[in-house]
C-alpha cells in the first residue's frame, strides 16, 4: 500500500494521475497547502523539502520508502508497475527527456508566471511578461514534439505525458482567462483532449477530494 501526500495543483495531480494510470493501491492523504499543513513536522518528515507530492511505499524492497519530487515519485511508481515507462533503451532515455523538460521548465515557468500575476505582494510586470512568455515559447516547444507521435515522448503515452498533462490542463484556460494571445498549439489542443478523456487522468485530477 502507497500513502500518498497530495493537494489540488499540478504537482500532485501528476502522483494521481499516476498511481490511477497504473493501478497501485494507494491511500490519499490531503495536505492542506492554504493552511500551511506542508510545514509541519510530520509531513516533512516525510517532504524535506515541505513540497507536495509526496509519497510513502510501505512495501518497498528494504523497508518503508518515502519519496519527494513528482518526477522521481513517476520513475519510481513506472519501475515499481513495470509500465508507462520503457525498461530500456532509445525509449526510455527520450520518455526521461522530456519528463525533465517538464521537471526544469514547464513547471517551475508557469508556476512562476502564476505566483507573480497573482500572489505578489506588488505586481512586477516584467517578471509577469517574462515567465508568461517562457511558459508560451515552451508550449510551441512542447506542441511541435507532439507533432511526432502524439505523445510527449515522442513515441507511446507515457510519464512524460502524466507530468506535463495538470500543467498544461491547468495553464491554458488560466492564460485564456488573462487575456493572453495564444498560439493555435493545434498539436497540444488534440493531445490534452485525448489525455484529459483517459478515466485514469479524469480521477487524479479530481485528487483529492476537498
Ligand atoms: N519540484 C517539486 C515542486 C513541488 C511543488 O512546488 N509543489 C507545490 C504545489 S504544486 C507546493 O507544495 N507548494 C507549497 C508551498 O509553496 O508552500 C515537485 O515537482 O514535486
Amino acid at each position: 500500500m502507497i500513502d500518498l501526500y497530495t493537494w489540488t495543483t499540478p504537482n500532485g495531480w501528476k502522483a494521481s494521475i499516476a498511481l490511477e494510470e497504473m493501478g497501485l493501491d494507494y491511500t490519499v492523504h490531503p495536505v492542506n497547502l492554504g493552511e500551511g499543513a506542508q510545514h509541519e513536522a510530520d509531513f516533512t518528515a516525510i517532504s524535506p523539502n515541505g513540497r507536495i507530492p509526496a509519497i510513502v511505499d510501505r512495501d518497498a524492497e528494504g523497508g518503508p520508502l518515502t519519496l519527494m519530487e513528482s518526477g522521481a515519485i513517476l520513475v519510481y511508481l513506472a519501475e515499481k508497475s513495470g509500465k508507462f515507462l520503457p525498461p530500456s533503451g532509445a525509449a526510455r532515455a527520450k520518455t526521461l527527456e522530456w519528463l525533465m523538460w517538464q521537471m526544469g521548465g514547464v513547471g517551475p515557468m508557469a508556476g512562476q508566471a502564476y505566483f507573480f500575476k497573482t500572489s505578489a505582494p506588488d505586481p512586477i510586470p516584467y517578471a509577469i511578461e517574462r515567465y508568461t512568455n517562457e511558459t508560451l515559447r515552451l508550449l510551441s516547444v512542447l506542441d511541435k514534439q507532439l507533432g511526432r507521435s502524439g505523445y510527449g515522448s515522442g513515441g507511446d503515452y507515457s510519464i512524460a505525458d502524466m507530468a506535463l498533462y495538470p500543467w498544461v490542463a491547468a495553464m491554458m484556460p488560466v492564460f485564456e482567462e488573462w487575456g493572453v494571445a495564444v498560439p493555435p498549439l493545434p498539436n497540444l489542443r488534440t493531445w490534452l483532449e485525448t489525455v484529459g478523456a483517459r478515466p485514469a487522468v479524469q480521477k487524479g485530477m479530481a485528487l483529492p477530494a476537498v
